[in-house]
Parts: C-alpha cells; structure tokens; sequence
C-alpha cells in the first residue's frame, strides 16, 4: 500500500533505530535522562527560546501551551480551523477550563484586524482573552505557510492587547524549508511554540514545547499533572534529537513530490490546489467512494470535507511511488468519466 493518509506513519529508519538503541538514559521525572536533556536544549536553541520540554504529543504540547498561557475562564482566540479547536478532544475545556473563540481567515490565517475585533474589553460579562494560538503551516488549509510578515503583525496585535502567542508548529519546519526562512524567525513572536518530530521529521514519538525558563518549568508541573512524565525516555527521545539532526533539510524533497503528485492530478482531471510543502488537497466529487476505489488501486489517502481528500508526501514516499499514486488516481478518474 502507497499510504499517503498523513505524514504520522513513516517508520524509523534504520539509523533512527540505531540511535535509539544507544541513546545513555536516566529517570527523566528526576531530569536525569541525558538524551532527553540534550533534545530539549537542541530543540530550544533551533527555536531560539531558552528552554523545551519533551511529550509523547503535539496534542500535550499545545495543550500544555494552553494551560501555561491561560487562567480558567480565560477566553483562547484561534483559527476556526486550527488543531487545537477541531482535533483535539475539547482538551483546552477539559483541561484547562477555558473558553475557545474560533475566527475567520483565508488559509488559517488570522488578521490582525479580525484579532482586534473579536477582542473585548473588561468587562464582568467577558471571558478575558489571554491567548492567541497560531498554526503554521496550517494543515487544514493544506499545509499553508503563515507569511512571516502576516505572522508578525497579528502577534504584534496580540501583544499590544496584552494577549499572549502560542504557535501550533506541528510543521513548522516545513515552512522553514519552503520559504528558506529559519524557523526561529517564527518563533521570536510566540511566547510559546509547540514542534513534532513525529509528522514530516519521521520519529515515531515526541513532540516539544519551547518557551522561556520560568514558563517551561510550568510546563513541566503541567506535563506531570497531565500524565506525561516519561522515565528512561531517551530511548524515544533519540529518534526525535536524529530527526531533528537528519531530517529537516529533505523536507524539500517532500515538497518537490508533493508539486508532482499536484501536477499528475491535474493532469489526470482532478482540482487540485498547488501545493505549499507536503499536503495536496484534491477536489475528487465523492470523497467516500473515491477512497475506496482508491484503495482497491493500492492507495490510501483521507477524506477532508465531503468532496476533498488529503494526500501528505513524507519520508516513505518515494519518486516511484509517486508515479504509482497518480497512475491509480487517474485509474480511478477514467472509472468515473465513463460511468
Ligand atoms: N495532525 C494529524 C491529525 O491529528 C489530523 C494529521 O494527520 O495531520 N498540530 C497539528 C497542526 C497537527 O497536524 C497535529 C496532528 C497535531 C498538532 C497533533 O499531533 P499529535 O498527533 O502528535 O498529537
């Protein structure tokens, strides 16, 4: 099978699992794990923050940002679109007791005017606005790179109304690659930023939050509170540290698969919107059925609304593949046009 659900199923490498296999451990409760102690200070000095926590999950990672940047009652602004709002579980009322506001925006990006409207002043009826959560790239809206300039203007917005930022970088090194920015140039306007080196980067586990000192020692009382606190983690940690070592600068190789997958869909028949950096949004009628036949031609891809599917380029796709994921697509196209 050709499995392009989602850059989550890529298998370690080899050279993953040998850096697993002798990774130094210790009782990472007690801070004691060496592996998970250099991750943390690698990642951290990548995203030009002081300090980061390691997590089993990008869903702990930015629910753990949540909680930090937030009272109970506290109102979150984001994306109507974004993770934190659609895929995560109500964990930002289950956890942390606050109030989501989802906003409009082309792409998953907010303006700062839409920011400013949707804030209230004080008042006794108001939930308070505390947070702002960002995500980039954006993977509902197709794996959208948020423009640096857009991203630092609605931050800017946000600080001036005493709102705290907190960036879902769940891909954030996708858009690095894609726009040959550094990925702390992102960062330096979020007070936290959450990274997976389980999607593009191919670690099976492990995601980070990074911020400054005193808020990721919160971070930590969150991440045990939450049932996080991992022991002899380093065994895990060290995929995560080999793919943020190894894996970064081939995501351009995703991106340049992803554009050919768009081309040969296009070209096939299929809507197909051009690519940012991994994720191809296709236009394909009835999504369900299309999937199944799909399926039958050997590939697997997700339903993304009634009548789109997402495909994701990652690690285990190669140039062949590629090839073959259009030939069934186009196999699919030819069923349909002469029903
Ligand atoms: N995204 C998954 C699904 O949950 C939809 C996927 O297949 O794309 N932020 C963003 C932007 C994400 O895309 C994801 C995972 C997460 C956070 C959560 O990461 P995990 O799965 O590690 O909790």
């Amino acid at each position: 099978m050709i499995d392009l659900r989602s850059d989550t199923v890529t298998r370690p490498t080899r050279a993953m699992r040998q850096a697993m296999m002798d990774a130094p451990v210790g009782d990472d409760v007690f801070g004691e794990d060496p592996t998970v102690n250099k991750l943390e200070e690698y990642v951290a000095a990548l995203l030009g923050k002081e300090a980061a926590i390691y997590c089993p999950s990008g869903t702990m990672t930015n629910q753990i940002g949540v909680y930090v940047g937030t009272g109970r009652g506290d109102e979150v602004l984001l994306h109507e679109d974004a993770h934190i709002f659609r895929y995560e579980a109500g964990a930002p009322a289950l956890l942390s007791g606050v109030q989501v506001r989802p906003l409009p925006g082309e792409g998953g990006i907010i303006a700062p005017e839409t920011l400013r409207a949707a804030v209230r002043p004080e008042n006794v009826h108001f939930p308070r606005p505390k947070l702002l959560c960002l995500e980039n790239t954006h993977n509902v809206a197709g794996g959208k790179i948020f423009p640096l300039e857009k991203f630092a203007a609605v931050a800017a917005e946000a600080r001036g109304l005493g709102i705290n930022v907190h960036l879902d970088g769940a891909r954030l090194f996708n858009a690095a690659m894609a726009t040959g920015l550094p990925a702390w140039e992102w960062c330096e306007h979020a007070d936290t930023v959450s990274v997976c080196s389980s999607k593009g980067l191919g670690a099976p586990v492990g995601s980070l939050l990074a911020g400054d000192e005193e808020t990721i020692r919160e971070a930590r009382r969150a991440r045990k509170a939450f049932g996080g606190g991992m022991r002899q983690a380093g065994v895990i940690a060290a995929a995560s540290l080999h793919a943020f070592e190894h894996h970064i600068e081939r995501l351009a190789e995703d991106h340049e698969r992803a554009r050919k997958l768009a081309a040969g869909l296009e070209k096939s028949g299929y809507t197909v919107e051009p690519p940012e950096t991994n994720i191809v949004l296709v236009e394909v009628g009835e999504a369900e059925s299309f999937l199944r036949d799909l399926a039958e031609h050997g590939v697997l891809a997700t339903p993304w609304g009634k009548s789109t599917v997402r495909m994701c380029t990652h690690l285990d796709i190669c140039d062949e593949e590629i090839e073959a994921a259009i030939e069934a697509a186009s196999r699919v196209a030819a069923v349909f046009t002469q029903l």
